[in-house]
């Protein structure tokens, strides 16, 4: 087979952000555009030769042509073997865990995530180092490097491979294995968790609708929750992975999942509703009636995990990214464990699970894993919930007013200005950083800052620092409020807002999250000028 070297010129804006490459999909699809990022994934990791690599992505659109781009670019850089989910198929955790499981030098995953689908909307593209978890930013910062003065790229001339058919095949001298995208993932689900306490729950009449938001996870979902667990069949619904998602916003929260949860609020709700999102790392948990905030299913799945048999011995640590509320620190101060605090992006928590530093992890971003993986895993925290509501045999509404009543609430909002000019949102982020120095003592809307800061991180594993994490401002009222930019969207720019107020053990948890926080909004508000520097008042999405 003839290896070709192809000259090729660098393209603009190779920068990998939150969580890898992100683009619309005719971008990714201009000549050389995979290509240029793909060889630059293989140079920067050392070169490709004689290495295993796992290769699978979320099913989206121009999913199976990129993937056949890769396999041949692999064959070209001298891949020894690739590891492919059939029809290129494979939920995020699933490949974390089948790059650990298997040994192999790392993978790349092809998402955008929560991002729609389509050829107007969104593509992505990752690589996941040899522990299975997301590239450190040394390691995307090289590879946006290499792709600035990227001049060749390397593949071969061959049919494409057909991926449908499980077993190996062969590309010149490189394996091929074709596999199962469900079975090893569902292996490993069967022993972090009691599925006989599972299967009792359903068996003695549980119900529960799993919407699976037409993207990757409904086959992993239908096999583990209706096919091992005995779940109704119908338990999980729109479970047929589309290019496009079916035209809709695969994230699971409030807004996107609509109609979940609004049959979650209404009197024809089932147990428990659960969602997930287009790669399947994200999930959202509603009892009947009871929304779960991502930052209060982090604290009560940390308070509860030695319900489930992996986390029977207790667990090491507890690690949250900035934004998230302070509801886990709680919990890992009960415990008296570790609580760790991170920068955005799952990438962030590689070294705390490698070194055993923490077991639990979690994002305010619907994300949250242990360290089954290297990845957030949207199934497994639907499995985690259910095998704690099996034990404690208390409903998701119970169990939340229970913790709540132990540990006091965090209320917690985040408030999404999307599509903003980039120039209107640097205005606002410098204006917050040149003024960060000066706001302690200083009210807004009533309120008085007490603290103030740009939030940095230093791991302390490998001593690598990151800065402008997010500004961070503190209230005399115990409140907080942070701002930080989306490093996820694909076009103009996304400014968040995070607002939380915490509520003591003896106070009042009933009170809707609006209207505790309107304070600590208004003065995040008052703060930033953002309602002069945005023209606009209102927040696109708010969860
Ligand atoms: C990614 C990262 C998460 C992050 C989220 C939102 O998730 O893996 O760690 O919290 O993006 O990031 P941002 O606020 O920068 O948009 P996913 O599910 O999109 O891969």
């Amino acid at each position: 087979m003839n290896i070709e070297t192809v000259r090729t010129t660098p393209i603009e804006g190779q920068v990998p952000g939150t969580s890898g490459l992100r683009k619309k999909t005719r971008v990714f699809m201009q000549p050389s555009y995979l290509e240029n990022f793909v060889q630059s994934i293989f140079d920067a990791t050392g070169g490709a030769g004689g290495k295993t690599f796992v290769l699978g992505g979320d099913g989206r659109y121009h999913n199976a042509q990129a993937i056949q781009t890769i396999i041949k670019m692999a064959a070209g850089n001298g891949v020894a073997r690739l590891i492919i989910g059939q029809n290129g198929i494979l939920s995020t955790p699933a490949a974390s865990h089948l790059i650990r499981k298997n040994g192999t030098d790392g993978g790349i995953i092809l998402s955008a995530s929560h991002n729609p689908g389509g050829v107007d909307e969104d593509f992505g593209i990752k690589f996941n180092t040899a522990n299975g978890g997301p590239a450190p930013e040394h390691l995307t910062a090289k590879m946006s490097e290499i792709a600035a003065g990227i001049t060749r790229y390397k593949t071969v001339q061959a049919a494409d491979i057909d991926l449908s058919r499980i077993g190996q095949t062969h590309l010149g001298g490189m394996a091929i294995d074709i596999v199962d995208p469900v079975e090893d993932y569902a292996a490993l689900m069967e022993t972090l968790f009691d599925f006989d306490a599972i299967r009792g729950l359903f068996a003695g009449g549980f119900t529960m609708c799993f919407d699976a938001m037409h993207a990757v996870t409904g086959p992993y979902a239908s096999q583990i929750l209706e096919g091992r667990l005995g779940a109704a069949p119908g338990t999980v619904i729109n479970a047929v992975p589309q290019e496009d998602f079916a035209g809709g916003h695969p994230d699971p929260n409030p807004i996107w999942a609509k109609p979940l949860f609004d049959l979650m609020m209404s009197d024809k709700a089932p147990d428990l509703g659960a969602a997930s999102d287009g790669d399947g790392d994200r999930n959202m948990i509603v009892g009947k009636g009871a929304y779960v905030t991502p930052s209060d299913s982090l604290a009560v799945l940390a308070a509860n995990a030695h319900l489930a048999p992996a986390y029977r011995g207790g667990i090491a640590g507890i690690a949250r990214s900035m934004p998230t509320s302070a509801a886990a620190d709680r919990v890992a101060k009960a415990l008296g464990i570790a609580a760790y605090e991170t920068p955005t992006g799952w990438k962030f928590f590689g070294n705390l699970l490698d070194a055993g530093k923490v077991t639990i992890c979690g994002e305010e971003s619907a994300g949250t894993g242990s360290d089954h993986v290297r990845e957030k895993d949207g199934l497994w925290a639907v499995l985690l919930w259910l095998n704690i509501l099996a034990e404690t045999k208390m409903s998701v509404a119970e169990l939340l007013s229970a913790h709540w009543r132990a540990y006091g609430r965090d209320y917690y909002s985040r408030h999404d200005y999307e599509n903003v000019p980039v120039e209107a949102a640097a205005s606002l982020m410098s204006g917050l950083k040149a003024g960060l120095a000066t706001l302690i003592g200083q009210s807004f809307a009533g309120l008085a800052v007490q603290a103030a800061d740009s939030f940095a991180y230093e791991d302390p594993i490998d001593g690598s620092v990151s800065e402008n994490q997010g500004y961070r401002i503190f209230f005399d009222n115990g409140s907080r409020a942070v701002f930080r930019l989306s490093g996820t969207g694909t076009q103009a720019a996304t400014i968040r807002l995070y607002i939380e107020q915490y509520v003591a053990p003896a106070g009042d948890h009933t009170t809707d999250a609006a209207d505790v926080l309107s304070g600590v909004k208004a003065a995040a508000v008052a703060v930033s000028d953002l309602e002069n520097i945005l023209g606009r008042s209102d927040p696109d999405v708010i969860t």
